[in-house]
């Protein structure tokens, strides 16, 4: 921190109020600003942690339609349900706030007509896809149609979740709206656009040249949208489903979620000093201020180009010192999905585990994403749980604990007469501190937790060292002196764990039954006075077994069964428009036989068949020769469509069609038309 700040706003992204939140939320946004807080805090620094659900956007109206809810219902369950979530792992917020509030209506529609009154936007007409049915604007994602890159027929407006492509719905073929199912027309529409292309100098300054400490990962990203020149962007939306636009003209639209979202940090934050008797100002709009936002990388661009670009515009706010972004944690190797359910879902985590919610958030800290992606894996899990947590942090505490009950009634001992390893291992205590610190300031949580263990690990080896259990005999005096070195050790545990492991830290000070001290203290070696009594010894950590471990693998084993068994099944067509009866019986269906079969030249699709249907032989042409080889359809019973009109292809005319259908695997395979029937038999 080179500046000295008088206070700290920090912001945890807001997640969507359309489902629970994971382990990769937690990994990537939720666990180290956590850390970082509660850093700040025990360091008696002036902290607002703020965050709350974001409420609005497509998505959350979509899942309302899927389930026929109304948006409000959806975002009321998972909010209560993410907040508990959050509540429980320890997550610190000084308020958990949503969108969906009136604080935040006004905050956001305030913030919008100021920057309106100044104009700074401009107002644009453009063309927009309509439905003309459901009388609608239709977002990118209500449009569904064939991706122009692989073909996947269920491609959305902005991306095809089989290729990756990012789309714009105009390149889909065959648009359909997912409202109506109809195919949308295009009419124009008015929107509020910010001119981002305007603010690109001083981005370029206040980024590129004034933040180049920024994390490697986050300054690259900014450039990389600066460099590719930046473009005016809509900050208002055609849907109902949002704040209204406080505009006279924009009835039935709404503020873009991500104009009315990043806000969401400033309504928070005004709901909690309006309840904390502060000034909100203070935390928004003074240069003393530090004002720092966590988040995953897809969000890097709304909270470091637009969202700074947006307070800058609107003149009395202060724009954010750093933006620590994180890169995204995969599960078993695999990207983590909502959809898919690939994931390991916090609300589930706290019913199998309970009480160890600090061995998640340990080992996603020694596991963060910080610079690259990275994976979790159940085994890793019980790794470092039982070779870490249980075999060195825990075992340390315990003995020290034990043993001073065991032989001095649980008093801790004096220290006569420090020796060499004494000393040693007190120097090095004192230079653990100042490591995580340094780690702390820069973000770089995992060294941070790696210098906290070595502490434990320091204070591990000198009980092995030393061997308090042997000198009992001999040397009481000096196992005392051993003892209220551990003992002082393990307190000074329970101040530098604090900021990773919130439950453990609690726990252990309750063991040791000392006040809670700040950051300041840690490195002394007199936190514990002598004589001072310690409560009976508690186990902080157990070790996870095998079969728990196997349990949660096969869990997601089963889900991968599931996906690969959706993915595999036939997609249902939808049916076609009623016929009446006069339609059917106009086809003329029949018994037939494949005489011959063989492969049509130069076509890689075409077979060409000869049928018998009775009367007559038939040459009929299928694109069907990647199912089958022409020697298996020999002798086969076929149902023809024997009054379809001739058709040309490759030069032979096709005189009829032999129905197929698709089985499980996706294969064709030719309707059979019953045992004993006979050729040029009518079928009705
Ligand atoms: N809800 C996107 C997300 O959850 C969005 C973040 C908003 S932060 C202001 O990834
Ligand atoms: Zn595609």
């Amino acid at each position: 921190m080179a500046k000295k700040f008088k206070r700290h706003t920090i912001s945890a992204a807001l997640p969507y109020a359309n489902g629970p939140v994971h382990i990769g939320h937690l990994a990537g946004v939720y666990v180290p600003a956590d850390i970082y807080v509660r850093y700040l805090r025990n360091k008696g620094e002036d902290v607002a942690f703020v965050c709350g659900s974001d409420e609005h956007g497509v998505a959350i109206e979509l899942r309302a339609r899927k389930e026929g809810k109304t948006p409000q219902e959806v975002v009321d369950f998972y909010h209560d349900k993410i907040k508990s979530s959050f509540e429980k792992f320890g997550i610190s917020f000084n308020i958990y706030h949503r969108t969906s509030a009136k604080l935040h209506h006004e905050t956001a529609s305030e913030f919008f007509e100021k920057l309106y009154k100044d104009g700074k936007f401009t107002e644009t007409t453009s063309e927009q896809f309509y439905d003309e049915k459901e009388k609608q604007f239709l977002a990118d994602r209500y449009i569904k149609g064939t991706c122009p890159n692989c073909s996947f027929s269920e491609a959305y407006g902005d991306q095809c979740e089989n290729c990756g492509t990012t789309l714009s719905p105009s390149e889909l073929i065959n648009p359909k709206s997912m409202l109506s199912g109809e195919a949308p027309i295009m009419k124009e529409t008015k929107h509020w656009y910010f001119p981002l292309d305007q603010y690109e100098p001083w981005l370029k300054q206040w980024i590129l040249e004034d933040h180049k400490e920024w994390k490697a990962n986050v300054y690259g990203q900014c450039k990389s949208w600066i460099d590719n020149g930046l473009k005016p962007r809509p900050m208002t939306r055609d849907l109902s489903w949002g704040i209204p636009v406080p505009v006279e003209g924009a009835e039935g639209k709404v503020l873009y979620v991500w104009f009315d979202a990043p806000i969401g940090y400033i309504s928070a934050t005004r709901e909690w000093a309006k309840q904390e008797g502060k000034n909100w100002e203070d935390y928004w709009k003074s240069d003393d201020t530090r004002l720092l936002h966590f988040i995953g990388k897809d969000n890097i661009v709304f909270h470091c180009i637009t969202f700074p670009a947006l307070l800058k515009a609107e003149g009395s706010y202060i724009v954010p010192e750093n933006v620590p972004a994180n890169e995204f944690l995969n599960l078993e190797n695999n990207k983590i999905s909502t959809s898919r359910n690939w994931a390991v879902w916090l609300h589930e985590y706290l019913e199998e585990f309970p009480d160890k919610q600090d061995v998640l958030r340990y080992v996603l800290t020694a596991n963060a994403p910080e610079t690259s992606d990275n994976d979790f894996t159940w085994k890793d899990f019980q790794t470092r749980n039982n070779s870490e947590l249980v075999a060195i942090f825990g075992n340390f505490v315990n003995r020290a604990v034990v043993l001073t009950h065991k032989y001095f009634d649980g008093k801790v001992p004096d220290a006569n007469n420090l020796q060499p390893i004494d000393q040693e291992v007190i120097t090095e205590l004192k230079t653990i501190p100042k490591k995580i610190e340094v780690a702390l300031d820069q973000f770089k949580f995992r060294e941070a937790l790696r210098s906290m263990m070595e502490l434990a690990r320091i204070g591990n080896k000198y009980l092995a060292d030393t061997e308090p259990w042997k000198l009992i005999k001999e040397d009481e005096t000096r196992v005392g002196t051993i003892l209220n070195v551990a003992l002082q050790i393990s307190a000074n545990l329970s101040i530098l764990c604090e900021p990773f492991l919130p439950f453990t830290s609690k726990k252990l000070v309750g063991v040791l039954n000392m006040d809670v001290k700040n950051w300041a203290e840690a490195g002394n070696v007199d936190l514990l006075s002598n004589s001072h009594q310690l409560n009976p010894a508690e186990l902080l950590f157990e070790k996870i077994e095998d079969k728990v471990v196997e349990t949660q693998v096969n869990k997601l084993l089963e889900t991968k069964k599931m996906n690969e068994e959706e993915n595999n099944a036939p997609e249902l067509m939808p049916l076609k428009d009623e016929i009446v009866f006069d339609d059917f019986v106009k086809m003329d269906l029949r018994v037939g036989e494949i005489k011959t079969a063989e492969k049509v030249e130069k076509s890689n699709k075409l077979l060409k068949f000869t049928v018998d249907i009775g009367h007559e032989t038939r040459t009929i042409l299928s694109g069907v020769s990647k199912f089958f080889s022409p020697e298996e359809m020999i002798g086969k019973k076929v149902v023809v469509m024997a009054n379809l009109a001739p058709r040309k292809m490759m030069g032979t005319e096709s005189q009829g069609m032999l129905l197929f259908a698709e089985n499980a695997d996706g294969k064709l395979v030719p309707v059979s038309p019953g045992d004993g029937s006979e050729n040029g038999a009518v079928i009705a």
